[in-house]
């Protein structure tokens, strides 16, 4: 087998496949931090303190289907130890609270509300726990098994479970504790074996920053020990080979040809973008939302770069989303329908000859298309009739065959027969949103002109221009460097520790 072929012949699995098809679905982070104000709780607040007055899981749930989020996480427990469902876990949860006198159970409400909605549902359980008492002993991996098991047997499918990798057990004075995260993992396989696990787990890839940026080129196939990486917090190691690589979660390139010849054993392993709609995660009185153009900005990076977006919206201590968030959403929402609301339509598709069943024509139903033949490049110029202002281009590779293209641009033909530049891009994945400056014109040719083997095309969609588009965030490219590094920085001083 080439180089070539084993890179392609990584795929996603099931869970992986539904998390990107649903590409985009909202965190929600509540607890006992949303009373007392702090990011990090300590551990030591009274379960006195968790009082939402007017929980309404049904407004976060109208509020995310209104805005296009196909999901919900609950941070059924953060770092603080506070459960907000009913587990016999610990007394130190929601029925020893006020809410609801003690009966109450918010994941339980959740998940009623996620049916009612057509939502699905997912579960933050924080592998740092600053409340119980076991923890940093063996026992710990037991107590949180059982936690674990309560949340994948009481509330229903979970599409996922996020495994947070932030610990700052020495900041207590505690011992480190050693996750049993094989144990882990093998629970919720068994238990709900179409459940991600994301973040330390297998399925999905923290994308390395808290501030919704992605790279340029967000690779699905990377080598397995990034896998590793995600769990062990290390700048810079050893892989099994004992090959010594600069190589970490936050590097620039993951999966390039350059990388994966390093390695030897790939996994698919896409990346989710995590980042909140305010400063914090928690909901802090004085915080603003972010202004609808930054919304779009990490919209059209995440869910237009080949990763997943996770929009964290923090409900206050009413239980309820706050409304200047709600209106800054609903305004969000509005943007990206009227971007997405003229779809033209082709007349006219002329490609390389197709694999049968995957010509040309197929694609023009939304069916794939792939060559018959490997190419150095593949010129595919679709055609309409009357000119019509585009300004933005929807690609998606079919990821049943991986992932393949590496370069590719998109231009337009002038009637004297020149060909204008209009975007140039690398990679595609899942999902790729190729915004350019609106252009007045009657066709539009897509070249791929680097590519692992042939290209599996599943659909290319082009948009009328809405004369919208947010402005072009400043420095994302500087602020990336610096979050690289501060990520770095704080990764060597908690090896110090
Ligand atoms: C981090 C946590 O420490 C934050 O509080 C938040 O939950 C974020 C999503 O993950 O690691």
């Amino acid at each position: 087998m080439s180089d070539l072929q084993r890179y392609v012949s990584v795929r996603p699995n099931s869970c992986q496949k539904r998390l990107e098809t649903m590409g985009f679905y909202l965190f929600v982070h509540f607890g006992v931090n949303t009373f007392t104000g702090r990011e990090w709780g300590t551990g030591k607040e009274s379960p006195i303190c968790f009082n939402p007055t007017e929980l309404d899981t049904d407004q976060w749930c109208a509020v995310a289907s209104e805005i296009g989020a196909k999901g919900i996480i609950l941070t059924a427990k953060h770092h603080d130890g506070f459960c907000l469902w009913q587990t016999e876990t610990t007394p130190h949860s929601v029925r020893n609270s006020p809410f609801r006198n003690g009966k109450g159970d918010v994941l339980k409400e959740l998940e009623q509300s996620c049916k009612k909605f057509g939502l699905a549902l997912g579960v933050y359980l924080s592998p740092w726990d600053r409340n119980a008492p076991s923890y940093g002993t063996e026992a710990y991996n037991d107590f949180y098994c059982r936690q674990l098991e309560e949340l994948l047997t009481r509330y229903g499918d979970l599409f996922t479970v996020w495994l947070d990798g932030a610990c700052g057990a020495h900041m207590d004075g505690k011992p480190v504790q050693t996750y049993d995260f094989a144990r882990y993992f093998e629970m919720i396989r068994t238990l709900q074996p179409e459940c991600a696990i994301s973040n330390c787990g297998p399925d999905v890839r923290w994308v390395g920053n808290e501030a919704g940026l992605c790279r340029a080129s967000e690779w699905n196939v990377v080598p397995r020990f990034s896998f590793d990486l995600q769990k062990v917090a290390e700048h810079s190691q050893q892989d099994e080979s004992g090959l010594k690589v600069d190589f970490d979660v936050v590097s620039e390139d993951l999966g390039s040809r350059a990388v994966l010849s390093q390695f030897d054993d790939f996994i698919w392993y896409p990346a989710e973008v995590d980042v909140s709609i305010r400063k914090g995660w928690f909901y802090h009185p004085l915080q603003r939302p972010k202004r609808v153009d930054h919304l779009l900005n990490i919209y059209y990076g995440a869910v237009g770069g080949n990763c997943m977006l996770l929009l964290n919206i923090p409900p206050d201590k009413r239980g309820k989303f706050a409304e200047r968030d709600v209106k800054r959403l609903k305004q969000f929402a509005n943007r990206l329908q009227s971007a997405f609301a003229n779809l033209v339509t082709p007349h006219r598709i002329d490609a390389p000859t197709g694999k049968p069943g995957m010509s040309a024509e197929d694609f023009a139903d939304e069916k794939t298309y792939s060559p018959a033949q490997v190419a150095p490049s593949y010129r595919i110029a679709f055609g309409w009739d009357g000119p019509k202002t585009v300004d933005k281009v929807v690609i998606t590779e079919n990821i049943d065959y991986s992932q393949r293209v590496e370069e590719f641009r998109i231009s337009t033909v002038t009637s004297d027969g020149s060909e204008t530049l209009l975007y140039r891009g690398t990679t595609i994945g899942h999902k790729k949103i190729a915004l350019f400056r609106p252009t007045r014109c009657d066709n539009l040719i897509f070249t791929i002109t680097a590519c692992r083997l042939e290209p599996y095309i599943e659909s290319f969609r082009i948009y009328e221009a809405d004369f919208r588009q947010p402005r072009k965030p400043l420095f994302a490219e500087l602020k990336r460097r610096l979050h690289r590094l501060s990520y770095r920085m704080f990764v060597k001083r908690t090896q110090k520790n």
